[in-house]
């Protein structure tokens, strides 16, 4: 399963809208912007930036058009 961590409002759409269309089954998380920034996801994306895709393998994305590559290759 795949797992999307985004915010609303933001580019994070772009994969959102990709998964959708390819019909692929995905949780998202929706992570609130706080200040600070929550200690949690800082683990999971350095910069506290969305899109991250978790690929079912575990391993993690953060670039949005990386993503959309690798989920058209798939
Ligand atoms: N290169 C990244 C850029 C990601 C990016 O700039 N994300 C914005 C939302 S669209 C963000 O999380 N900004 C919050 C921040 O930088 O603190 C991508 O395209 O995936």
């Amino acid at each position: 399963m795949y797992k999307l961590y985004t915010r609303p409002n933001t580019g994070g759409f772009v994969v959102e809208a990709a998964l959708a269309l390819a019909g692929v089954a995905f949780d998202q998380i929706d992570v609130p912007k706080s200040d600070p920034p929550d200690q949690a996801f800082l683990h999971i994306s350095p910069l506290n930036q969305v899109p991250v895709l978790i690929l079912p393998d575990g391993s993690s994305m953060t670039e949005s058009a990386a993503i959309c590559i690798l989920l058209a290759e798939r």
